[in-house]
């Protein structure tokens, strides 16, 4: 086994005998020859496409795979090895389609031409003796195909959400096909592979804005919202993962039911959406990040469903009452069929549900781009008249590591004269904390998910435009913190913008080489966290010096 495409890396860089996240080795076998084969099967896409030939249901297969791939979101054997077959048999048919179009089917490549063994073990096998990179020797080249591979696995969690809700792009497809065929070519040198990474970052801010669509259109633009961090008396059903689509469905099929609906980890921000706050019983917030799962899910008193990653390993209290559903898989965890929540629901209603009401806490969400546009005047005057020094964007994901309490301090040490702009599970750990406000704008503003990058990104655009300045002449800094491969992509977008002087933790990602950090480093000093004190005083100095 070998894997190191998350943040939560084995020592040494990477996970050889199980993942730190609880993948076994069978999965990550089974996961690298699923990508094996979903090269072959982009072969013969981008062969096709060349004769005009788009297999659009080939397209969205591709960005589900790829999606069950990224961490913590499938740990099912089965399922993968049902999808290494499907994504065999659709190879297949792309080929009978492009020989009845005249197109050349010759294909010499081993990815797209092998045929998966029947069982387990000999999949296995085969995993072993199809070394993705036998040719590769240049340790810069593979890292950089790694960067865009986590990336691409980004995108196609992007891309699998728009595509849900009937959002669809084909620039998207094209892109995913041509980079994972690329994968296998060896007469690429390093700077087209530079392209090619950069590429990917500019085919992510396409499918984030495409998702953003999806999302506002659907639901409508977020509003500030007061979200309950407490609990009702009453029957209760968790929802965690990231996919509204999903909410919506539950709460539809929840409403009349005498059951509460709340949001766990990343599904806070959808208490913003106008079509979905509107339902009476989708009620507050449960719980913290992904990371604090089993402790949360083992006190909640209800039944769970778990949307997307990121998904730990059910414990025995509580694997009776968690179902997963789409993408997401765990052996022995009952999975939902289709959109019927009835097995969920049916579960909540058989546990005991929360005995008293316990008002708690209340936290805010719903700053995304139209809320904080909304309010841009104000915002603007504030920081013309030096109320508002500077803005910090303290984004990204959560994770266990005892480093993360960076974050923590660091928005607490913040200077009261700025306000925080946040997305991602990585909020946990601030994100009920009271920062008061200033001129009215609250200091603590929620944008989002992980998935509502693209808010953020069009945020410090508008913020530009309005001072006349670039994104990176703004008093605004960068400070992130990745995990999986979202953020992989994330970051690639935000580096084909030509955003600089990032700051990033809580450690930087074992597949990039210091030849590849370098270079990133010289193009767009980004940086590795260091201390809040230090970061702090290098940013608000480095303001002092250029005013
Ligand atoms: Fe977090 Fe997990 Fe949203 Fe990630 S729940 S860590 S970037 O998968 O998706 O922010
Ligand atoms: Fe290890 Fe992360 Fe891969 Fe899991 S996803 S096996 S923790 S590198």
């Amino acid at each position: 086994m070998f894997c190191n495409q998350c943040e939560q890396v084995a020592k040494g860089g990477s996970c050889t005998t199980i993942g730190t996240c609880g993948k076994k080795s069978e999965v990550a076998a089974l996961q690298d020859l699923l990508v094996y084969a979903l090269k072959g099967l982009s072969m013969v896409a981008v062969e096709a496409r060349r004769m005009k030939i788009v297999d659009k249901a080939v397209d969205e297969f591709t960005v589900s795979a790829l999606f069950s791939t990224l961490t913590n979101v499938d740990f099912d054997p089965e399922r993968f090895i049902n999808l290494i077959k499907e994504c065999v048999k659709r190879r297949e048919d792309l080929k009978n389609k492009l020989k009845a179009a005249g197109g050349s089917t010759d294909f010499k490549e081993a990815p797209a031409t092998f045929t998966p063994d029947e069982t387990i073990d000999g999949l296995i096998k085969q995993n072993e003796e199809l070394s993705d990179y036998p040719e590769e020797i240049n340790e810069d080249i593979k890292s950089l195909k790694l960067t865009t591979l986590y990336g691409l696995k980004g995108v196609a969690a992007y891309a699998y959400h728009a595509q849900i809700l009937g959002y669809k792009d084909n620039a998207i497809y094209d892109y995913t096909h041509e980079a994972l065929r690329s994968m296998l070519s060896s007469d690429m040198s390093l700077e087209d592979w530079i392209a090619l990474t950069l590429k990917c970052g500019e085919i992510n801010l396409k499918v984030m804005e495409i998702l953003d669509a999806a999302h506002t259109e659907t639901y409508g633009h977020p509003v500030p919202t007061e979200v309950p961090l407490g609990v009702k008396k009453g029957k209760a059903l968790l929802v965690s993962g990231h996919d509204l689509y999903d909410l919506e469905q539950i709460l539809r099929q929840t409403a009349d039911k005498g059951i509460y609906v709340y949001t766990h980890g990343e599904m806070l921000p959808t208490h913003g959406y106008p079509s979905l706050k509107k339902y009476p019983h989708f009620y507050g917030h449960y719980g913290t990040a992904w990371q604090n799962q089993s402790k949360e899910f083992a006190e909640f008193p209800g039944s769970i469903v778990m949307t997307t990653n990121c998904l730990q390993k059910p414990h025995d209290s509580y694997k009776d009452n968690i179902f997963t559903c789409g993408l997401v898989g765990w052996p022995g965890i009952s999975h939902i069929q289709g959109q019927d929540y009835e097995p969920a629901i049916k579960r909540a209603l058989e546990l005991p549900g929360f005995k008293e009401d316990k008002p708690g806490k209340t936290i805010m969400t719903g700053f995304g781009r139209n809320a904080v546009m909304g309010v841009a005047d104000k915002v603007i005057e504030a920081v013309k008249s030096g109320a508002i020094k500077h803005f910090f964007l303290v984004a990204g994901c959560d994770g266990a590591k005892p480093g993360r309490n960076y974050y923590t301090e660091f928005v607490e040490k913040v200077p009261r004269d700025s306000v925080v702009l946040t997305l991602a599970c990585g909020k946990f750990r601030f994100f009920d904390k009271d920062l008061g406000s200033i001129g009215g704008i609250p200091r603590l503003l929620d944008i989002g998910q992980c998935n509502d990058a693209y808010s953020a990104i069009q945020i410090a655009v508008a913020l530009s435009k309005a001072f006349g300045v670039g994104v990176n002449d703004l008093p605004l800094s960068m400070v992130l913190s990745w995990y999986e491969q979202k953020a992989v992509a994330i970051l690639l977008s935000l580096l084909h913008l030509g955003i600089k002087d990032i700051r990033l933790g809580p450690s930087l990602p074992a597949f990039i080489t210091p030849n590849v950090l370098n270079f990133l480093v010289e193009k767009y000093n980004i940086k590795p966290i260091t201390t809040p004190d230090e970061d702090l005083s290098a940013i608000l100095n480095k303001e002092i010096v250029e005013a």
